[in-house]
């Protein structure tokens, strides 16, 4: 009679929520494609490894190979330029699709993008809104559920303090009785290369072989793996990074210090992500989550900070940079690296664990190329829940994206359109097999990726009308998806010495170790004025004119202690022409600690009518400013300032930039 009644009841009650799949999505930082066991790594990454057992690998799962470009897609199912950048001025979220569908919604980690995460559909929040932090110190930009949150002084770790909050987010989902959507944005492996002591202390003497060697040995590993066709063929070591047996002694303690750091990183990355899969599986709750990992883009090849030997970076006052030898191994075997479209840069592990949905033998290797634009389309067709199409303050463009739920399902599946490539002036496209890419503004290259994945015959003189063809798409795909002219109709131009960047590891001949680190970025004579990314900066006539290439340009100043200004508050004053109308940005720091962007913005209308608009903003402050940024436009276009000017209190001037005449603010 019991029994009767409580099956009575059971049948009474409403579908019950729980029945609904959990969604885990996790995104990592500048991991490389063989970083992780499962994809040839040497590194230990148990976790992750049973995931792809009992789950499934994609061996073409592309993401954009940049960090904010890459959040963009993943969140909102549209090229980052299109779902206006990070402004997501055209977009809707996932979390905010997956709000309307009855979700619990959280995510802890790095956001990257403008506002907050709540201001976004997230329910909860933890994590920093900065692209990069101190693993050990954080930074300001913290904030717990739309609140500033003060980092600990010590015993903390983001790595760890990120899935800490996971945790409690996913209890609290739990005593809602709710579905879950959890997005976990790690910052590691991103430099600042930090590693807690203990997983240091597990990765040291296990790099001494070097990049050769160890790249050798992951290619070993994916074929055996057979992720990878068996007759593919590795990017041979590019002329720009020195066979290992070359290096220096003191270049190569450095390098190996370097690996061993990012090794430990990703390692906890693995631990961290046990915590939570042990949480679900206590809870009954590891069967029907949608557990999803990928990397925001490549291996990181940029080296930024001076070379320090003889340390450990195993506490907040030492950092490591990022090394471009140890990232084309790390991308192995492919070529190039963040912000390059080749597959090193764009070609994330991709796992994906679900034993209640996917319909293929667990460990299966799936070839279709997939891309995080398709994600939001794949949650949403999962939970049944609705894209909207019309949202009351933005103004919605279409998603791009596919679901790739008929891959998971074993129905087949098929993509409209080819898949677009573009970060800053590196392009690309991808339409079945075919592949065109360049390299940073160089001329074309075309490349047949059933044959070739890692890129290394290129066919762009013996395939002229699939050339053509296929950058004519591109140019459309610029023009109609991410409405923009300025990228379509940029001009690429074929250089001498191809494919360098100031920004990768300089090898040294040298016995000692350089007192600073590379130099980087571009400056404009001899005012100190910083063209941002995506902006190329010339002075004509005492006016600035800018050209924005891509999304998120802008121009910064440092004062030094020559031009270091008195004490504020001030006024920032100049004349803006340009004909995009948008919403302008002023950022600024006091404390040579804090880097750029980390305070709020102050925001201002920028009318875009091509007029000359008279602006000033008021800097509220009473200590000297340390650093300034100006975005005047969050996409591609171009402006003209005019009269640019720091003014005191009582208005004089105490910096002019644009003035004919040699003044205070000039170093
Ligand atoms: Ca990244």
């Amino acid at each position: 009679m019991r029994l009767l009644l409580l099956f009575t009841l059971l049948l009474n009650l409403p579908a019950h929520s729980a029945q609904k799949p959990n969604f885990l999505v996790i995104m990592v930082d500048d991991l490389g494609y063989s970083d992780i066991g499962c994809y040839g790594s040497e590194i230990e990454t148990p976790n992750l490894d049973r995931l792809a057992k009992n789950g499934l690998r994609f061996s073409q799962f592309y993401n954009t190979a940049k960090c904010h470009s890459s959040r963009v897609s993943l969140l909102t199912g549209q090229y980052c330029v299109a779902a206006g950048d990070v402004a997501l001025s055209h977009a809707v979220t996932s979390a905010e699709v997956l709000r309307g569908g009855g979700y619990f919604t959280a995510m802890s980690g790095k956001w990257h993008l403008k506002k907050e995460p709540t201001d976004f559909g997230f329910d909860r929040y933890f994590g920093h809104l900065s692209g990069a932090c101190n693993f050990f110190k954080g930074d300001n930009t913290f904030r717990l559920n739309g609140k500033p949150w003060k980092v600990p002084d010590t015993g903390f770790y983001t790595t760890v303090a990120k899935v800490d909050h996971a945790l409690k987010f996913l209890e609290e989902s739990r005593k809602a009785d709710d579905p879950f959507y959890l997005y976990l944005a790690f910052n590691a492996p991103h430099a600042p290369l930090h590693a807690l002591p203990e997983d240091y202390a597990k990765y040291k003497g296990r790099y001494d072989a070097g990049w050769d060697k160890v790249r050798d040995t992951r290619i070993a590993k994916q074929n055996e793996l057979g992720i990878l066709p068996k007759n593919l063929k590795a990017s041979p070591r590019p002329p720009h990074i020195r066979a290992w047996d070359k290096l220096v002694p003191w270049q190569r303690d450095y390098e190996i210090n370097r690996m061993v750091t990012l090794a430990a990183m990703i390692d906890r990355v693995d631990q961290e992500i046990g915590r939570l899969i042990n949480d679900l599986e206590k809870n009954k709750q590891l069967d029907n989550t949608f557990i999803l990992f990928v990397s925001d883009n490549g291996a990181c090849p940029y080296d930024r900070r001076k070379p320090l030997l003889d340390v450990e970076p195993t506490n907040g006052d030492i950092a490591l940079a990022d090394s471009t030898g140890w990232a084309w191994a790390r991308n192995a075997p492919f070529r190039f690296y963040k912000q390059n479209q080749f597959e090193g840069g764009i070609s994330t592990p991709g796992i994906l664990h679900w034993p209640a949905g996917i319909k293929l033998k667990p460990g299966a290797v799936i070839d279709t190329p997939v891309h995080l634009i398709d994600v939001l389309p794949t949650l949403a067709e999962i939970s049944k829940s609705t894209i909207p199409a019309k949202h009351p303050t933005r103004e919605l463009r279409p998603v791009s994206g596919v679901s790739f739920l008929p891959i998971i399902e074993n129905t087949g599946f098929t993509r409209p359109e080819p898949l677009y490539l573009q970060f800053a002036k590196d392009f690309g496209l991808r339409d079945g097999d075919w592949k065109l890419v360049n390299f940073k503004g160089q001329e074309w290259e075309l490349y047949n990726l059933a044959e070739d994945r890692t890129e290394l015959n290129n066919l762009a003189d013996s395939e002229p009308k699939r050339l053509q063809a296929m950058i004519t798409k591109w140019q459309e795909i610029s023009r109609n998806i991410l409405h923009s002219e300025s990228i379509a109709n940029t001009k690429l131009t074929a250089v001498s010495n191809p494919k360098e960047n100031r920004e990768w590891t300089k090898f040294s001949d040298a016995n000692e170790p350089p007192t600073s680190a590379q130099k980087k970025g571009s400056r404009t004579g001899k005012l100190s004025i910083r063209a941002r990314k995506n902006t190329k900066l010339t002075r004509k006539d005492n006016a600035l004119h800018l050209s924005f290439t891509g999304d998120d340009p802008g121009i910064a100043m440092d004062f030094r202690r020559k031009t270091k200004p008195p004490v504020g508050p001030y006024f920032l004053s100049f004349t803006l022409t340009t004909d995009s109308k948008d919403t302008g940005h002023l950022y600024f720091t006091t404390n040579q600690t804090s880097v750029l962007p980390k305070a709020a913005p102050i925001s201002f209308p920028v009318n875009g009518d091509n007029t000359p608009q008279k602006i000033r903003i008021a800097i509220d402050t009473n200590k000297s400013l340390h650093q300034l940024r100006l975005d005047v436009s969050s996409g591609p276009g171009k402006a003209i300032i005019e009269e640019l000017k720091l003014l005191g209190q009582n208005k004089k001037t105490l910096l002019d930039w644009t003035s004919k005449k040699k003044t205070q603010g000039s170093d």
